[in-house]
């Protein structure tokens, strides 16, 4: 499945840590637009859907969420409780976030501007997209 962790660098000293994230370093696309979520209820479930093209980045920059993947076939459930530490989500993959804590904050670097056509926002034609394009 097209996802993996990637741990940022931190430079930390008496005045606390600063953490960074490049775009085409660490975060491997040219960054197009950024966005975050806040004060999700702890019944919340966000996401539903895939991305046809969208290429992102999530972290955890406060509190924690679990990410929910499946590509129709595998499903990974992780955890994001770090600032130090994003999971990169390619193209194709259903998504789900669920579980905030009440102080979650979860940054997103996304490598398109916002566009609902790129979004697959049914299971079904997820699935079927999925056998017809692999
Ligand atoms: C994703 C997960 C992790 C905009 O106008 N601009 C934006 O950049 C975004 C992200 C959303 N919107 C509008 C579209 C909807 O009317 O904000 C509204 C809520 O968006 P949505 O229901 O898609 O939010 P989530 O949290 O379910 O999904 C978002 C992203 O849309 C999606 O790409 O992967 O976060």
């Amino acid at each position: 499945m097209n996802h993996r962790w990637i741990d940022l660098p931190r430079v930390i000293d008496d005045r606390g840590t600063l953490v960074f994230a490049e775009a085409e370093r660490q975060i491997p696309f040219a960054v197009k637009r950024a966005y975050w979520l806040v004060d999700a209820p702890p019944a919340a479930t966000r996401g539903g859907h895939a991305h046809v093209a969208l290429e992102q980045c999530l972290l955890a920059l406060k509190g924690s969420l679990t990410l929910d993947l499946s590509d129709g076939d595998e499903r990974v459930s992780l955890r994001l409780e770090s600032c130090s530490r994003m999971v990169y989500v390619g193209p194709g993959l259903w998504r789900e976030l669920r579980d905030f804590t009440p102080d979650a904050a979860c940054l997103v670097f996304a490598s398109a501007y916002y566009d609902e056509a790129d979004y697959i926002r049914d299971w079904e034609t997820f699935l079927l997209r999925r056998k017809a394009h692999g």
